[in-house]
């Protein structure tokens, strides 16, 4: 977006819905009345509904339900996550992109966001469904100095960010599968894929991807994900602003992270059993070393999942998927 229109909307931003005159724009802008008309035609080519009435200007009246750089920054209320901010209409997956910028060195923050994904995936090259205008697909750059056994704590992280996200933001509260799903009523709104590059002993950097099902209907999802999947808008009843969202799942995420790193894992810990949909439950987890069916009993201080046989057999769970 250029820097006039971007201005434009920052004033239109500071009369909360109020009036601005053509004489104002121009003064602030420093251009003619003919440019400031443009200016406004080009808004509404982005899908800005304005108002104009004579003796008193312009006014937007709706705004478009988007995701790119000005609808993220304006309001924007972290110090590091999302403050350096890439945006694409279309690609593959955004997880590729991250980690290119994180290998050519863009810092701890970096968000990449896309308004569709033609190839999205999930964990172990599963396809994850990314319709254009609808959900949020991202993808955020760290550079903890972690081990990578750690890493897992901060797929906890992100869940627990997500939620009191969704929950500030809709009044809806999702219940966490471990470990990385975001359900509601059962059904899937939210997937977390974290994907490291790591030395042995230390971290280079991690890509948290997280997918959300905002303002899908049931008919916008394939027939195989209907009775799987749901989105916001679905349990809502109503459109919920995507950038109001990113806004607030950065502000948590961030604020969680510090705490982290401060304190380490057992305050999240603490915040992750609050919203977990897994514990006390009999599940079956299916491993790459097979199947372990029992209850899981809880989290362990290292974020790993505590799965208790039977015969009490018990079983430290770091990777699988539960039914
Ligand atoms: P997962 O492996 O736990 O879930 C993948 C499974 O979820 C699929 O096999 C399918 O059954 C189901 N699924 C696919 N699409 C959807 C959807 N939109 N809603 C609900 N269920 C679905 C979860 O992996 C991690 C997903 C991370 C996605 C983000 S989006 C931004 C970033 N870029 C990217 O390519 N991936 C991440």
């Amino acid at each position: 977006m250029n820097s006039n229109k971007q201005i434009l909307l920052s004033l239109f931003n500071e009369t909360h819905g109020g009036f601005l005159s053509g004489q104002q724009i121009a003064d602030q802008l420093g251009c003619s009345r003919t440019a400031v008309w443009k200016h406004i035609e080009s808004l509404r080519e982005d899908g800005y509904e304005i108002e104009a009435i004579r003796n008193k200007g312009y006014r937007i009246v709706e705004r478009p339900n988007g995701v790119k750089e000005y609808d993220i920054s304006t309001g924007l209320d972290t110090t590091k996550l999302g403050q350096n901010y890439f945006y694409y209409d279309t690609v593959a997956s955004t997880q590729k992109i991250a980690h290119e910028l994180a290998q050519k060195g863009e810092p701890e923050g970096t968000l990449v966001l896309a308004d569709q994904q033609q190839s999205g995936r999930g964990r172990m090259d599963r396809p994850w469904f990314s319709p254009k205008g609808t959900g949020i697909w991202m993808s955020l750059i760290l550079r903890p100095r972690l081990l990578p056994a750690q890493t897992p704590q901060l797929t906890l992280l992100t869940a627990v960010a997500v939620a009191q996200a969704i929950e500030e933001v809709t009044g809806i509260t999702p219940s966490i599968k471990w470990p990385n799903d975001l359900l509601i009523d059962g059904k899937k709104c939210t997937g977390i894929l974290t994907e490291l590059q790591a030395e042995s002993d230390q971290v280079r950097y991690l890509i948290i991807g997280i997918g959300i099902n905002v303002n899908q209907v049931k008919e916008d999802f394939p027939e195989e994900l209907r009775t799987l999947a749901t989105s916001l808008k679905m349990i809502k009843g109503q459109e919920i602003s995507r950038a109001k969202l990113v806004q607030e799942i950065l502000k948590r995420l961030e604020r969680l992270y510090d705490i982290y790193l401060m304190q380490g894992f057992k305050p999240i810990k603490l915040l992750w059993e609050s919203y977990a949909d897994t514990l006390g439950k009999i599940i079956k987890a299916k491993t790459m070393h097979g199947t372990i069916q029992g209850k899981a009993i809880g989290l362990s201080d290292e974020g790993v999942l505590m799965v208790e046989e039977i015969n009490g057999t018990q079983h430290k769970i770091y990777s699988a998927d539960i039914s």
